[in-house]
């Protein structure tokens, strides 16, 4: 059993600062469950464009305001406590906070840890993922 207290992630290599976030890593993919789980808080004020093309994300909000605006299909979605969503397309979209917002994020595959935003708002795959999503695009047909 895993056990850990935000406390003790703070300030240490699982608490990873972007300009308008910061995310907390309670399960990475070390912890070896197959998904990775976060706390995040994106600061108030602040803008994020974000388009997980390798990874599926699911989010729920527990504290704050602020929007998501899909950008696949123009839809705005005010983001309040107790507002669930999944990237479930590999949705482009933007995260606009209006009040500091904390969300609760889980990551298939689960994240290792080193990855940060790159230009296209994405977290890369690390090299045995990139061949296990060939994998399965390819038994997918
Ligand atoms: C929903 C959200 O906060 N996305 C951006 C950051 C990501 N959740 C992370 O790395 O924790």
């Amino acid at each position: 059993m895993i056990v850990r207290r935000l406390e003790e992630i703070e300030q240490t290599d699982r608490e990873v600062k972007a300009p308008t976030f910061s995310s907390r890593r309670f399960l990475l993919k070390g912890d070896g469950m197959g998904f990775s789980f976060h706390d995040t808080v994106l600061h108030a004020g602040g803008e994020t464009y974000i388009w997980y093309k390798n990874h599926l994300e699911a989010v729920y909000c527990i504290d704050g305001e602020g929007e998501l605006e899909d950008l696949d299909n123009g839809e705005v979605h005010a983001i309040r406590p107790g507002t669930f969503y999944a990237l479930d397309g590999h949705e482009r979209h933007y995260l606009r906070a209006f009040k500091d917002l904390r969300m609760m994020c889980v990551f298939s595959p689960a994240l290792t840890g080193r990855e940060v935003h790159d230009e296209d708002g994405a977290y890369p795959l690390v090299p045995d993922e990139v061949a296990e999503v060939a994998e399965a695009a390819e038994a997918a047909g």
